[in-house]
């Protein structure tokens, strides 16, 4: 077994929209355990330090308008390869051709915006989870 831990937020739309109930049931019903829940208003240095790989691209000044919009709920999952597979359920970046089943493919709306809102962020690999897990919990 391979128990890790993963930093999952419900990003702005996602709570705007009354999904997070929605979300987070998909995530327990896989069979991952909810081990911290919060619902914060992120603030601009705190999404710098946790968006630091995208600092430059086109997308990012709007990625943070985006996540500064509105409160985000902030959780920690804990399971069998949750990284990949809370991943897996959110489907691909892009909710147009997010597959159906996915969170992102069944919830996702495509606004044609400079950013993405695409309901959900996830860590993507063991050192990225804990690397967010302690910008959004402390160590
Ligand atoms: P993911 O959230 O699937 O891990 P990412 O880490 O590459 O994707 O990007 C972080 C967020 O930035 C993503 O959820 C939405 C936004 N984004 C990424 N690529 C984008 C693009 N090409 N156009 C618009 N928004 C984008
Ligand atoms: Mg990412």
């Amino acid at each position: 077994m391979s128990i890790e831990r993963t930093l999952v937020l419900i990003k702005p739309d996602g709570v705007a929209r009354n999904l997070s109930g929605s979300i987070l049931a998909r995530i327990e019903s896989k069979g991952y355990s909810l081990a911290e829940l919060k619902k914060v208003s992120a603030t601009r240095e705190l999404l710098e330090q946790h968006y630091e790989e995208h600092v430059g691209k086109p997308f990012y000044e709007p990625l943070l308008e985006f996540m500064l919009s509105g409160p985000v709920v902030v959780a920690i999952f804990e399971g069998h390869r949750v990284i990949e597979g809370f991943r897996s359920l959110a489907g691909i970046t892009d909710p147009t051709t997010a597959a159906p089943g996915t969170i992102r493919g069944d919830f996702g709306r495509d606004w044609g915006l400079a950013v993405q809102q695409n309901l959900v962020h996830g860590s993507d690999s063991v050192d990225s989870a804990e690397r967010e897990i302690k910008i959004w919990f402390g160590a």
